[in-house]
């Protein structure tokens, strides 16, 4: 009985850490990837990685370099978003708080939950420039490709499909 009372309980204080954003939502397709990519444009191939939810690349001597520990990514892709012949590497990420290095001077706290993010980087000198990083993509997209075009489709939990597009300065939505 009181077994049974304490496991609603627990049950019940998960739910609420979820929703809050505390704990990774239980729905997220972690995916895992092994893409060969001249990443750096030195015209040897890298091999982006992407296992238990950490993104990484690994140099033709077998160096390598990880993405921070604090990016959960859930899928990970070697495209030209811009068009100038060199790849972008775009991560699907979790992590916690709404906002990047800097955030809007009238926010004097960035929350500490999880929320989702489409991190734009460049591979060079061994490392990750950051790109474009998106704030908080405000839905629950379990699913994410890209195109012929290099546009980028998101799919939520629930089908619905949104296509963004690299515009002057980051993603926008065009449907
Ligand atoms: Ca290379
Ligand atoms: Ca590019």
């Amino acid at each position: 009985m009181g077994g049974a009372l304490a496991a609603v309980l627990v049950a019940v204080g998960v739910a609420v850490l979820v929703h809050a954003g505390l704990l990774l939502p239980s729905w997220v397709d972690w995916n895992a990837a092994q893409v060969e990519a001249d990443l750096d444009g030195d015209g040897a191939e890298e091999v982006l990685g992407l296992s238990g939810r950490r993104m990484q690349v690994v140099e033709t001597d077998g160096s390598v370099s990880q993405a921070p520990q604090e990016w959960k990514v859930s899928d990970a892709f070697a495209v030209d978003v811009d068009g100038d012949g060199l790849l972008e590497v775009v991560a699907l990420v979790w992590k916690r708080g709404s906002f990047g290095p800097s955030r809007p001077f009238w926010i004097e706290k960035d929350n500490q939950g999880y929320s989702q993010h489409v991190f734009v980087l460049r591979y060079a000198d061994g490392g990750f420039d950051q790109v474009w990083l998106s704030s908080d993509i405000r839905m629950d997209a379990r699913k994410a490709w890209f195109d012929d075009d290099a546009r980028l489709h998101l799919v939520t939990l629930d089908g619905q499909e949104s296509i963004w597009t690299w515009g002057e300065w980051g993603f926008v939505l065009v449907e």
